[in-house]
């Protein structure tokens, strides 16, 4: 599970065929001439991944690569990470690599479902609001700055297949350990404000959100993801409609130019590239919202069990869950004491308390633990650990949220690999 041979593979990709290379990196089918890419669309996503505006940009040649882009093992934009997939791409932050109290956007992860965009430019970019509504509406970003209030709000992001690898059996999908959750800081608007502006009707139920990302077997096979979530959810004034991360525009693999923020629920309601909002008067059926796709059977099940997809329901807030952040596992040591740090987070309410143990569950100690910058942004905690002797040990770290709900050793197998909440560990030797 090493990043290396993906994007190596991209790399000598880029080498024997570019046009290729541009379609799995950028997501584009046919590709004549790189010079035409830039002076557009692909002006801004290529700024945006060398990370400044290109001034002699009309001066590099058709299939060239940015020198900043074609470093072995590194994800345009990102650093660190550990790619799980490239086709389509999916990359963790290991642990350690999450120690900032707000995430910078290099350790961003990455969980496409499709392929990115063609056209990611901000000032052409639209995004309509429609369905059950008695003003629809088409914004662009100016529209969005002018009309509505801008917030910056620290938010947890987490997939709800993050710890997916440690399921036994294994179960389908992106077989994430730990790192696919993040708190960056977004800027936007909040979505309740659009939807208010928009007149919701009486019989609105749930949202539908749609995105300028295509199916990996092509345009014709539809949508590769488009989620929704309940009006009383899309109404909680904590969500955005995001045009900034880290207080620059948003990184075109975390969604750039324009993605919602739904924060507390599974990431995946978090539509990325985000061109319209519908209000329905039933609960969405777009793809990866029907059949088992983000749902768990309602019933404690064994290990492997066959479930009829009735008994599934739709994954709603997320569990409480820590990470030691630091040290990294396996750390080794000469100290009779180590300190150890991280976050915790909760879908729904806030953590009151951080635990840890070194003695494998038997005695637990408080961790000093700060309140959230604001709602729906982790919380830091740290603690001074004394080891006894010599030896391995385990540190284990155990939140409890406000809803008195501890996070537990193992969770119950269940058939989509979801919600693995399960304690963080990590291994520190005492030399
Ligand atoms: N348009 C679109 N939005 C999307 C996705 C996608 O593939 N396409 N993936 C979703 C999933 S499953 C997750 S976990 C989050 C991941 O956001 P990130 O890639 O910025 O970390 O985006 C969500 N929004
Ligand atoms: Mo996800």
């Amino acid at each position: 599970m090493s990043a290396d041979p993906s994007i190596k593979r991209l790399n000598t990709l880029y080498r024997e065929d570019p046009d290729e290379a541009d379609r799995l990196l950028f997501g584009r089918r046919t590709y004549p001439d790189r010079r035409g890419f830039l002076k557009n669309a692909g002006l801004a996503a290529m700024g945006a991944l060398v990370g400044a505006a290109i001034p002699f940009h009309r001066n590099i040649p058709a299939h060239f690569i940015p020198v900043a882009l074609a470093a072995e093992g590194v994800i345009p934009g990102k650093d660190g990470l550990t790619v799980l997939n490239d086709r389509p791409m999916c990359a963790e932050t290991p642990p350690h690599l999450l120690d900032d109290t707000i995430t910078l956007t290099e350790r961003h992860f990455v969980r496409n479902n499709g392929l990115m965009p063609e056209d990611l430019d901000a000032s052409r970019w639209q995004l309509a609001i429609d369905g059950l509504v008695d003003h629809p509406m088409t914004l662009g970003l100016e529209d969005l700055r002018a009309r509505f209030e801008i917030v910056t709000r620290a938010l947890v992001l987490e997939c709800a297949g993050n710890g997916r690898a440690f399921f036994d059996p294994k179960t389908k999908g992106e077989q994430w350990t730990y790192g696919a959750v993040a708190c960056s800081e977004w800027t936007g608007v909040r979505l309740s404000d659009v939807l208010e502006a928009s007149g919701i009707r009486p019989e609105a139920v749930y949202t539908a959100h749609y995105g300028a990302d295509t199916h990996l077997s092509g345009t014709s096979a539809g949508l590769p993801i488009s989620r929704g979530v309940p009006i009383d959810k899309a109404m909680d004034p904590h969500n955005l409609i995001a045009f900034a991360q880290n207080g620059r525009p948003i990184h075109p693999m975390n969604g750039g130019p324009l993605r919602l923020i739904i924060p507390g629920w599974p990431g995946s309601c978090s539509q990325k590239w985000l061109t319209r909002v519908e209000i329905r008067d039933r609960v969405h059926d777009g793809p990866k919202m029907t059949g088992t796709s983000y749902r768990m059977p309602d019933r404690g099940i064994a290990p492997g069990e066959t479930v009829d997809e009735k008994e599934f329901r739709i994954i709603e807030h997320m569990p409480v869950k820590s990470l030691i952040t630091h040290p990294a596992t396996a750390h080794r040591t000469t100290e009779g004491s180590v300190e150890v740090h991280g976050h915790a987070w909760t879908g729904e309410g806030r953590v009151d308390s951080v635990d840890l143990s070194i003695d494998f569950g038997a005695t637990w100690m408080p961790a000093t633990l700060d309140d959230p910058v604001n709602a729906y942004a982790w919380q830091n905690w740290r603690a001074a650990v004394s080891f006894p002797r010599e030896g391995y040990y385990e540190v284990w770290t155990r939140a409890t949220d406000s809803h008195g709900v501890s996070q537990p050793h193992a969770i119950a197998w269940n058939p989509g690999g979801y919600l693995n909440n399960a304690m963080h560990r990590i291994a520190v030797y005492v030399e």
